[in-house]
């Protein structure tokens, strides 16, 4: 089901004045629809009095074998599998329905946004199609301009979570694959001409870059946009729609932001009678050799990985309490990097890490098993790397893109992601680029990474789970890494399974003694190798997944958190946090 219909001004939706957009969050209506049956009649055809007409009986003989206004109840945002046992394994065809009463007339434009929806979806408002996405974690939206009016509307959804070949991420994932419309809804409306996408931020050299793109039927090659930080006295005119550079020279004189110590400033875009303001932070981020720099600094990354998975009740997380307990127990345990894997997650999440100070990578699910020689796949990953990319380049945190977590090196698999490194630095310049690399575990103590994907990014992330799936943990400490091109290496992931409460010796798989034991070799280890500019151990809290069955230990949960599904800390937590409380 290839996208069709969306435009995107997703970054965009909170950052607007009150009154522009009215949520479409709550209670909505859905029928599971395994056959497709909704969809398709008996002959496979497209069935024209399909389920997306939202109608009822007019008179006692008509024949109308569905009802929404009876059937079951969904929370949005949120997933469908948690909400009702009977989905909770659920992957295929599911109807929302949401009822919208408008009464003033429309002025200007307006769309229906999604902050994301897994996996693939179409839309129907009052039975016309509206388009369809794929791919579960990046925000899109409809024009819906002329056809929201005063009175009742009928806005449908059918969504599907199958796992394909041909998909990103593919069949098989150690991760919960919720279903559903997990994230915000939100009908926005904008001028005629409105601003769809802005950003600025410091590139390396210290000049000022970014975009301010306007859309609308009389933009034409002449328009201007203004950006004023009003805090600075600082204005100034772009042209619409390219790129603009402030060299160093003009810069005004600001506070950086910097890890621990966020300085925002209110950033207000201006274009036509449309405007938008952002709350942003001007640090600069480079390597020199195998050092990363943020504001000319050195910074060790004192990472942590997360899922996008919300702190209680193994349900996928979304909005701003979710983000803020999850970074709570990040900061807790002296974390000043967060590794956001293996898909993008909610701007929540970025949003609060500019408010705190905390460095961020980002992520595609470019996952195991992708179709390297697939050009739908190919071009369904660019799709999802422009939500991923345009969503948060103004955001301060957000240090790292990485393209892809450990794929198995091959022309083809180097090819693609070759093509998804380029986009994302066309689309952004300034940051920096990684990928979480699959090492093997080396015969000696030495490890030299050539994956050829290695020369393709700035920084390497290296997943090694010595200590669990391999390897002597006597030998850990004496393990030495470097990469063929003096790059900085980042310790992606690293751990070790720990059920919350079981307790016993350090050889005995499972208890909280023999994880933390593997993180003190670890530390040993990373302590002693020059080349590592950080980590971001696997992972804070257990997570649910289906590939983890093992009764009484997993339950359907990988246990390598630091903290259980419900937040209860285990020894490793406290190892961690020690010693990332020692590097100061
Ligand atoms: C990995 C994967 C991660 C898994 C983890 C594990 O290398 O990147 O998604 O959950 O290992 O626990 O095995």
């Amino acid at each position: 089901m290839p996208t069709s219909g969306t435009t995107s001004l997703g970054h965009l939706v909170s950052r607007r004045a009150a009154g522009t957009t009215t949520s479409l969050d709550g209670t909505w209506r859905a029928i599971p629809d395994p056959y497709e049956i909704g969809t398709f009649n008996i002959l496979g055809e497209e069935n024209r009095a399909g389920w997306f007409r939202d109608v009822k009986p007019r008179h006692p003989a008509d024949r109308v074998e569905y009802d929404f206004d009876t059937s079951l109840e969904l929370r949005v945002p949120g997933d469908w599998n948690t909400q009702i046992p009977e989905l909770h394994y659920y992957e295929g065809s599911l109807w929302y329905r949401r009822t919208l009463t408008i009464d003033d007339a429309e002025a200007g434009r307006t769309f229906v946004h999604f902050g994301a929806v897994n996996h693939s979806c179409r839309v129907w408002l009052d039975g016309e199609e509206l388009g369809r996405h794929e791919g579960g974690f990046g925000p899109f939206a409809f024009e819906v301009t002329g056809r929201v009016g005063p009175g009742d509307h009928s806005l449908v959804l059918v969504v599907d979570a199958i796992r394909t070949p041909d998909r990103v991420p593919a069949t098989r994932t150690d991760w919960f694959n919720f279903g559903g419309l997990h994230r915000s809804v939100d009908l926005v409306a904008v001028p005629d001409e409105f601003i769809a996408h802005a950003w600025i931020t410091l590139a390396a050299d210290g000049s000022l870059i970014g975009e301010v793109n306007v859309d609308g039927p009389q933009v034409d090659d002449g328009a201007t946009a203004s950006i004023e930080i009003a805090e600075l006295a600082f204005s100034l005119e772009v042209p619409a729609n390219e790129r603009f550079h402030v060299a160093p020279a003009d810069v005004p004189e600001l506070d950086r932001w910097h890890p621990g110590r966020p300085r925002l400033y209110e950033v207000a875009f201006t274009a036509g009678e449309d405007r938008v303001v952002e709350q942003v932070g001007f640090r600069t981020v480079e390597t020199r050799g195998t050092d990363i720099l943020v504001n000319g600094e050195v910074v060790f990354l004192k990472g942590i990985s997360l899922h996008a998975e919300g702190p209680s009740g193994g349900r996928r997380a979304s909005g701003a309490d979710d983000a803020a307990t999850l970074l709570d127990w990040a900061e807790d345990l002296g974390a000043n990097f967060l590794r956001l894997a293996h898909y993008q997650h909610d701007e929540a999440m970025v949003l609060e890490a500019d408010r705190r100070g905390l460095l961020v990578w980002v992520e595609l699910p470019v996952y195991w098993g992708i179709d390297w020689t697939n050009e739908g796949t190919l071009a369904n990953t660019l799709q999802q790397t422009d939500e991923l990319v345009l969503r948060d380049r103004c955001r301060s945190s957000v240090v790292l893109w990485s393209v892809a977590n450990e794929t198995f090196p091959g022309d083809d698999r180097t090819a693609f992601i070759g093509r998804l490194i380029e986009r994302v630095r066309d689309l952004d310049p300034t940051r920096l680029v990684t990928a979480a690399l699959f090492t093997l575990p080396g015969k000696g103590l030495e490890t030299h990474i050539e994956d050829p994907l290695g020369e393709l990014v700035d920084v390497i992330g290296v997943n090694q789970y010595y200590g669990w799936y391999y390897g002597d943990r006597d030998e850990i400490p004496s393990k030495r890494w470097s990469s063929v091109w003096g790059k900085p290496i980042i310790f992606s992931e690293l751990g070790a399974g720990a059920k919350y409460g079981n307790h016993g010796d350090a050889g005995e798989m499972w208890t909280e003694e023999f994880q933390a034991a593997v993180y003190e070799a670890q530390i040993e280890m990373i302590a002693a190798n020059d080349d590592c500019a950080g980590l971001s151990p696997w992972i804070l809290k257990d997570f649910r997944t289906p590939m983890r069955v093992l009764p009484g230990i997993q339950d359907g949960f990988n246990r390598k958190g630091l903290v259980s599904e419900e937040g209860e800390r285990k020894q490793a937590f406290g190892v961690l946090q020690r010693w990332y409380a020692s590097l100061g």
